[in-house]
């Protein structure tokens, strides 16, 4: 079938999918690293996994917004083009969409928190590219990325596309990454070349990248119309109209518990019945950074503000990684039983995350951002 070429996986991944290849980090994994391992990184595949042969790959550079049209080699982009490094973090809109789920069924892969990792990842500068082509600055408005990969039944390919003022913007920092923390880009993130685009929904960031085209129209496609967008709570599939609401860009602040795990027990014997040592991640998009992120042990009447100790030293609005934030917290008096912990981010516009799921609850299961609740059993 379509599928017999996709390359092998690591076991330790958590299987939504295996046709297309859905699977995400197991949480408890995420804050382990600052850059996430290649062989545990999300996948989100829409479609077969194309195999390139770097040989005679070309990346067309073309559309109305540009000049002169390349047609690039791995080469070119390596040798052409100055090699540049940026560490972000990649999240999908549907990640921690379970959480949604529980409000009121969703459409989508039941992602829990693991939809999300970082890299650092290594390529041309996708302005230098343009700016090579002659682009039009003025006269464009998006710049469409398009990847090899195609519905083996209606040869429709995957894509997307971002504002052009993000895609030539200095400090925007998109890529034509060929590398992901330090070697090739591995088939299923995208061999050999993907768009990185720092701090915007993981959909706009197409693997196997064939295209780059320059237009004063949005894209087209089914992903970028008529999927990844948010709604009302009282919007549902009878009534929605995906041509009412803006495609997803940059996302909104996040964080997540990653230890203890959820509903774990915690032991005498480890000291960790009068307090427990909380870690997660937080994330915020369009390179706002997380300035603080607090945690409560009762739901939420008190806040312990955690420490940061990894991520903190990013550049102002360039900090496109996640941070990873650790923090030791009381246990109530009352503390047999279950008890609820929490965490919520702030970024660096003092945007916060919601209380609760239900008044984000949207059809589709995106930007699930409300604070990260999980509970812990204390043996009597
Ligand atoms: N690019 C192509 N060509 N095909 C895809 O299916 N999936 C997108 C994006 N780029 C996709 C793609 C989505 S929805 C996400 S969340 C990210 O890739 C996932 O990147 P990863 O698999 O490297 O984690
Ligand atoms: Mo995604």
């Amino acid at each position: 079938g379509p599928y017999a070429s996709d390359p092998q996986r690591s076991p330790v991944l958590k299987v939504n999918t295996q046709t297309p290849f859905n699977a995400e980090t197991p949480s408890v994994l995420l804050a382990e690293n600052f850059a996430t391992p290649n062989d545990i990184f999300y996948v989100r595949n829409h479609l077969p996994v194309p195999r390139v042969n770097p040989e005679s790959y070309r990346l067309e550079v073309k559309g109305e917004g540009v000049k002169t049209p390349l047609s690039l080699s791995l080469e070119d982009l390596k040798t052409e083009f100055p090699r540049h490094t940026v560490t972000a973090t990649i999240q999908c809109a549907g990640n921690r969409r379970v959480e949604l789920n529980r409000v009121k069924p969703v459409r989508g892969i039941p992602w829990t928190g693991g939809a999300i990792g970082t890299a650092e990842w290594s390529g041309a500068r996708l302005r230098d590219v343009l700016l090579h082509a002659g682009v039009r600055e003025d006269k464009i408005e998006h710049v469409h990325l398009e990847g090899l990969d195609n519905n083996p039944l209606t040869g429709e390919r995957y894509g997307g596309s971002i504002p052009a003022s993000k895609a030539l913007s200095p400090s925007g920092d998109c890529l034509l990454a060929y590398e992901m923390n330090g070697v090739d880009i591995p088939p299923d993130h995208g061999y050999p070349v993907r768009a990185i685009v720092p701090g915007v929904v993981g959909a706009r960031n197409v693997k196997w990248l064939a295209s780059v085209v320059a237009s004063k129209d949005e894209y087209s496609g089914f992903w970028q119309k008529n999927d990844y967008k948010g709604f009302s709570p009282s919007t549902d599939w009878n009534n929605v109209d995906f041509s009412t609401a803006p495609a997803i860009q940059e996302l909104p602040v996040t964080s997540f518990i990653t230890s203890p795990a959820d509903e774990s027990i915690l032991t005498e014997s480890s000291g960790e019945t009068s307090e427990v040592t909380l870690r997660g991640i937080a994330w915020s998009g369009g390179g706002r950074g997380v300035v603080r992120v607090d945690v409560s042990a009762d739901g939420g009447s008190s806040w312990h503000t955690a420490e940061i100790i990894a991520g903190a030293d990013q550049p102002y609005n360039r900090a496109w990684a996640w941070v990873l934030w650790e923090t030791s917290v009381p246990l109530p008096e009352s503390r047999e039983g279950r008890v609820e912990l929490v965490c919520k981010a702030v970024d660096r516009s003092y945007n916060v995350q919601p209380e609760s799921t239900g008044p984000i609850w949207n059809l589709r299961g995106c930007l699930s951002n409300a604070w990260h609740r999980i509970h812990v059993h204390i043996p009597k």
